[in-house]
């Protein structure tokens, strides 16, 4: 690279380009502008201010003073910008609220580890001195509780049985990228998916123990999180599920995730995780439970939040709020976590393929690939899931004919008869429930 004059060569030490996808596209914020502006002593432009500024979570206050091309300071030390402590791979779609997806290829661990487990808060994670284990408390309450219990995290650990399932966690918005007209909201691909091994209480136990009065429909959860707006009267999210999901023997109020800590940023201390269901409903950090005697009505409970339309509508229809019905169950769906998609493979030779398939009602009873666009498929093998709620193995053997473009694509069905669908499902407002078949780009050489 030539150097354009001395002042501006210094900014160009340890510079690397770097991406910050917002809303779903991804953006050169450095790299593109470099030699022409620094030429030109350019200033940002607009949507890499926007960007910048996202990424950094405040305001550069002398942007207008500030060369195109300079890296942040705050960036300096690495050359992966924009990270999250203890994750590593993620793409990141926003850092406040923070919110990151696992490519593919890196959910190949059959237990997901927590490196590689998403990111979804809707508002800001709690500061870590805020989430000591020593001082975490639990309250139980609401309309419907007959004696309200406050125990410290020390007494729920003692007071009950511990249980440690592999859970798939998914978000609803999974997918949602490819609805077209285009959802607002993050733009999932296929990352907003994991199942690690969790280790708690029985919520069940809990409740009981507070005693849940017979007029009780629903639970409700709070958080340790702040809203975006940094109002302390607000939450970010307050979801929940119905009694009788509550009440299920899978229905864990976690502590410890693959034998260790919760990572912060996925709900340490304490979280809630209800197997098969939205992650919405697995609220993180959390430090309150109430049992209510009515649908629960907090913050995303209400109005298009975690809704689909009680009917098949045409793609942009606008659907009045009371024909919006909470999403409860994930529908079938499977991953191809192995091979990479992109690579590039010897035409005769075996390639081994492989991912999980999960479902939030019953289990996976086939899943099939196909190597010519649908055309025909194979069965592959698949393996029975380590506990009810669990993603499940499989793994197939595919040889490609002859050299040119490859697409592999895999397709599951559950034992309720359910196939994930070819082409996209049900356009829906929110952009939910997206579990079209996955599919990866594979060269034959
Ligand atoms: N307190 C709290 N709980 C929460 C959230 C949140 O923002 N705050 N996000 C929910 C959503 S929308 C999802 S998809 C999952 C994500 O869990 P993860 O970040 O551990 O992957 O947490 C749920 N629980
Ligand atoms: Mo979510």
């Amino acid at each position: 690279m030539k150097k354009t004059d001395s002042q501006h060569s210094q900014t160009q030490i340890g510079m690397t380009a770097f991406n910050v996808t917002d809303a779903g596209h991804s953006v050169e914020v450095i790299s593109g502008h470099r030699e022409e502006s620094l030429n030109r002593r350019g200033f940002l432009n607009r949507l890499s201010l926007a960007s910048l500024t996202a990424a950094i979570g405040a305001e550069i206050v002398f942007a207008d003073k500030m060369p195109t091309g300079l890296i942040p300071a705050a960036f300096a030390q690495g050359s992966e910008p924009l990270s999250i402590p203890g994750k590593d791979g993620l793409s990141i779609f926003n850092n406040r609220p923070m919110v990151a997806e696992t490519p593919a290829h890196l959910l190949d661990d059959e237990v997901t580890p927590a490196k590689h487990l998403f990111v979804r808060n809707n508002g800001l994670s709690p500061a870590p001195e805020l989430l000591d284990p020593s001082k975490w408390t639990l309250e139980i309450a609401g309309e419907s509780c007959a004696e309200p219990v406050t125990l410290t995290l020390k007494e729920l650990k003692e007071k009950f049985e511990h249980h440690t399932l592999q859970m798939v966690l998914e978000c609803a918005g999974n997918g949602r990228s490819e609805f077209n007209p285009p959802a607002t909201g993050n733009q999932w691909t296929t990352g907003g998916v994991g199942c690690p091994k969790w280790t708690g209480v029985r919520l069940r136990d809990v409740l009981q123990f507070a005693g849940i009065k017979s007029d009780a429909v629903y639970i409700g959860y709070y958080g340790a999180d702040l809203h975006l707006s940094g109002d302390i009267k607000k939450s970010s999210i307050s979801r929940g599920v119905p009694i009788k999901k509550a009440l299920e023997d899978e229905s864990l109020l976690v502590f410890a995730m693959n034998s260790e800590d919760i990572p912060v940023e996925n709900g340490a201390p304490l979280r809630l995780i209800f197997g098969g269901w939205a992650a919405s409903t697995s609220g993180k950090w959390v430090n309150k439970i109430v049992i209510r005697d009515r649908e629960h009505d907090g913050e995303k409970m209400t109005g298009h939040s975690y809704r689909m339309p009680r009917y098949p509508v045409a793609p942009g229809t606008k659907v009045p709020t009371e024909d919006m019905v909470i999403i409860e169950t994930m529908p079938v769906k499977s991953l191809i976590t192995f091979p990479k998609s992109g690579i590039a493979h010897p035409v005769g030779e075996t390639m081994a393929v492989r991912g999980h398939a999960w479902t939030g009602n019953g289990d996976v009873r086939e899943l099939h690939v196909s190597l010519d666009f649908g055309m025909t498929w194979q069965k592959a093998d698949l393996r029975p899931a380590s506990n009810r709620y669990a993603w499940q193995h499989w793994s197939a053997e595919l040889t490609l004919p002859k050299k040119g473009y490859y697409e592999i694509w895999a397709r599951a069905q559950d034992s309720q008869g359910r196939s994930q669908p070819m082409v996209l499902p049900g356009w829906n407002p929110e952009g939910y429930l997206n579990n079209t078949c996955h599919r990866i780009a594979i060269q034959g050489v």
